[in-house]
Parts: structure tokens; sequence; C-alpha cells
């Protein structure tokens, strides 16, 4: 018998869960290993051909099972690559009136900060890059491209371009690029910050293990050192399931 699918799936939960026809309690097995973390955000799903024959159902049952949670939004279906987990995240709340880092961010809520590196290093800027962050011609940019997670669970895509002069090696980060730059005497102290919706697409929604065409929310901060230099430009992309940016309003006085 296949291991694996008797951790997620033990045959006893199947016969007890829920009620009513064999896809439903099927069904109700897979939510439950979702939900206890049994089955993790971005683990595919076994082959429903090994479903079927390991719980002893038609492979038209379990499509059926599949088919609900897809549509509940808790499996997603990749077209050529399988089916995935979609682990429901409960939302982050995120004030807009103060410049911290992501792993400031993460900290504040008990949560461990991790990264992958999707790019880092210095490279010629961009004709935008360069009017941006005011470089000097033949000056390089640091590009810091991350996938950043929150307890494993990825949040959001950040693209950061600094100029050289500020982050000369980018190498050197491991952790904060806010601590790395406040070493350097180099933290923004005010930033502007826009923020407007997308949706999805490959590759980001599969680094977010959301499904393509899901609500995301593209951010582009342009931040600030107390002499008027622009020292960092990101653009990011987050999940829409898993945030709420804040503002506090308050009446204008002219
Ligand atoms: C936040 C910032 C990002 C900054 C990063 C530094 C937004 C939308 N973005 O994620 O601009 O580069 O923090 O985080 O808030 P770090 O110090 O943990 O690397």
């Amino acid at each position: 018998m296949n291991q694996t699918l008797a951790a997620i799936l033990p045959l006893e939960g199947l016969q007890s869960a829920g009620s009513g026809p064999l896809y439903v309690k099927l069904r109700q097995s897979l939510e439950d290993a979702i939900r206890t973390g049994k089955l993790e955000h971005g683990d595919a799903l076994p082959a429903e051909r090994d479903l079927a024959d390991y719980a002893n159902v038609s492979r038209v049952t379990v499509r059926k099972a599949v088919d609900d949670l897809v549509r509940d939004g808790l499996l997603s279906r990749k077209h050529g690559s399988g089916t995935f987990v979609v682990k429901p995240m409960s939302r982050v709340e995120q004030p807009l009136t103060k410049l911290t880092s992501f792993t400031e961010d993460m900290a504040r809520r008990g949560l461990t900060t991790k990264s992958e590196w999707l790019e880092r290093g210095l490279f010629h800027p961009t004709p935008e890059e360069m009017m941006m962050l005011g470089l000097a011609p033949g000056t390089k940019v640091a590009r810091l491209g991350r996938l950043r997670m929150g307890n494993d669970m990825p949040l959001a895509i950040e693209h950061a371009s600094i100029s050289v002069e500020f982050l000369p090696d980018p190498e050197a980060i491991s952790g904060s690029l806010y601590a790395e730059l406040e070493k350097r005497d180099a933290r923004p102290v005010r930033a502007i910050q826009r923020i407007s919706a997308s949706n999805m697409k490959e590759p980001d929604a599969g680094l977010l293990g959301v499904p393509v065409g899901s609500a995301g929310l593209s951010i582009e901060r342009v931040s600030y050192l107390a002499s008027g230099r622009v020292v960092e430009v990101t653009r990011s992309l987050y999940r829409g399931d898993a945030y709420d940016f804040v503002a506090e309003l308050s009446l204008g006085g002219n």
C-alpha cells in the first residue's frame, strides 16, 4: 500500500468521514488533510488513478470530490502538471502608515520570515531604473528578486532595485534588505507606495501557489533617504487572498 497516501488519508477516516455519497466522504477526508496540514500549501495531490485505487472508489468519484475542492478554492488544477493544494490563509492586515520591512511585519505577527532567491546581483540598469534611482551613467544597480514567505506560506514576490552606492554587495544579504541598508546608514525614512489590482499569471501564480487568474495586489514602493535621494524601487506582487492594506484617514484641515 502507498505509505504517503495512508498517512494523508487513513482509510478508517475515509469510512467514517461525513455522510452521504462516497465522493462527499472523500472530499471531506481531503479537506481534513488540508486543514490539519497533512497536505500542505503547494503539495501535489496524488494522481487521480492512485487515489481511486487506494480508496477503492471509481475515478469518477475522485474527480467529483476534487472538482468540489477546486470550486471551493482548496485545490487548484495546473494544466499538464496536476492538482495542487491551496491552503486558506488567515488574512494579514498591513497598516499603510509605517515604513516597515517584510521581516519586521512578519515578526510583529509572530511569523518567521523565509525568502527564496529569484534574482540577486549587480546589473546594468534599465533606462527606467537609471531615471527612478537617479543613477549616474555607468553606475550599476543591485537587484534582489525574492519569493517572500511567512511561516513557510508564500505571500509575495518582490523585485527590488537599489543603487550600487547603497548596496555594493547584494550577495551579503542573507535576511533583511532594510537591516542591511540600516547598517550602511541608508535605511529609507519615507516612501511612496502605489497599489493596484492585478490577476495572477504564470510564473507568479505557480510561485505563490495560487490558481492562474486569482486576485493579486501589485505594489510599487519608491523609498527615500532623509536627503531626498531615492534608495529603493521595489515592485511586488502580493496574494490578494492574504493581504488587507489598511490606511487611517482623518478629516482634512483645508
Ligand atoms: C517590504 C516592502 C519592500 C521592501 C521590503 C524589505 C512592501 C510592499 N514592500 O516588503 O519594498 O524592500 O519590505 O524587507 O511593503 P526586508 O528588510 O525584510 O528584506
